[in-house]
């Protein structure tokens, strides 16, 4: 550990591990699930750090809050009620409220701290909580989804942090199955799905559970974020049985609106049908089973 960095260190990603130099420490507490940090960095702005994992920074949030609300979002004409579990920032609220079709937004995260310092620190990113469509519930993401009513949803976003903690159910079979339950037919799924250079494993089990559940179609797509471990994070989209959805080819784009008071720092609809490409030796692990 060199004094005055921060280092990523986890067994998730042994043998490596990401570093940010601290220009000062804003904030340190322990929650009921989890230790909570924010600091100032030299060139990422403000990061917030969850039990020792980057979760945002100022500089790239953009990039994973977009990605994972517009890639399912664009994928669907006019989605009007919304799920998020996780997302405790605000960041993906704050991408829901661009669409004007879209009328209800629940979000169900389990740390009410996490919402408190992103209200404090991360100004730009708990925007979104000012969105009067959504409703805030403090609680399990799994316990949520099981007395949801079934589908009641166009589209659920699942910004959940990594499978040690308080998020390991959250990539586990029964909870997929309760999304689907929650989706109405046609509807879609976006879940934090980890990279494909450090995490093959959990992404193939992501995929074979998401195969058995997910009657309509099942896919990977990716985006770089240059604070997440290796670079690059990836999204499971599914959809369920119903109105087909054809992921890589978005029906709406979100870019082209020009009544956005804030533009899009990073989505395109460009990007949106090049986050389907991958690497070969994914598609091989992925797209093959
Ligand atoms: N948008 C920031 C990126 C995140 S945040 C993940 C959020 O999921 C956290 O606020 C965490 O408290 C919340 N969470 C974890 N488990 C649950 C649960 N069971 N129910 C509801 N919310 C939960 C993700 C960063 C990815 C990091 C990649 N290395």
């Amino acid at each position: 550990v060199i004094p005055g960095w921060f280092s990523e260190i986890s067994p998730m990603w042994p043998g490596e591990a990401h570093s940010l130099k601290v220009e000062k420490v804003l904030f340190e507490g322990k929650s009921d699930y989890q230790n909570v940090m924010v600091f100032q960095s030299s060139t990422y702005g403000k990061v917030l750090v969850l039990d020792g994992v980057i979760q945002l920074t100022e500089r790239d949030e953009c990039a994973y809050q977009e990605m994972i609300t517009h890639l399912p979002l664009c994928s669907i004409p006019n989605p009007k009620k919304i799920l998020v579990i996780g997302g405790g920032d605000g960041g993906v609220l704050r991408e829901i409220a661009r669409y004007s079709s879209v009328e209800k937004i629940d979000i169900c995260e389990i740390d009410k701290m996490v919402v408190e310092v992103s209200k404090q620190f991360f100004p730009d990113v708990a925007v979104g909580f000012e969105d009067p469509r959504v409703t805030l519930n403090i609680g399990d993401g799994v316990a949520y989804l099981k007395a949801v009513e079934e589908g009641t949803y166009d589209a659920v976003i699942v910004d959940s942090s990594d499978p040690i903690g308080p998020a390991q159910e959250l990539f586990e079979k029964p909870f997929f199955a309760s999304v689907a339950r929650a989706l109405r037919p046609g509807g879609v799924v976006c879940t934090q799905a980890e990279s494909i250079w450090l995490h093959m494993d959990i992404i193939e089990g992501i995929v074979a559970n998401c195969r058995q559940i997910f009657k309509g179609s099942v896919n990977y797509a990716w985006t770089t974020v240059p604070t997440y471990p290796s670079g690059m994070i990836g999204f499971m989209l599914c959809s369920t049985e119903g109105p087909t959805v054809d992921f890589k080819n978005p029906v709406y784009s979100i870019d082209e609106d020009d009544s956005q008071t804030r533009p899009l720092k990073f989505y395109n609809s460009e990007l949106h049908s090049a986050a389907f490409c991958l690497p070969s030796f994914a598609k091989r692990a992925i797209c093959s089973k």
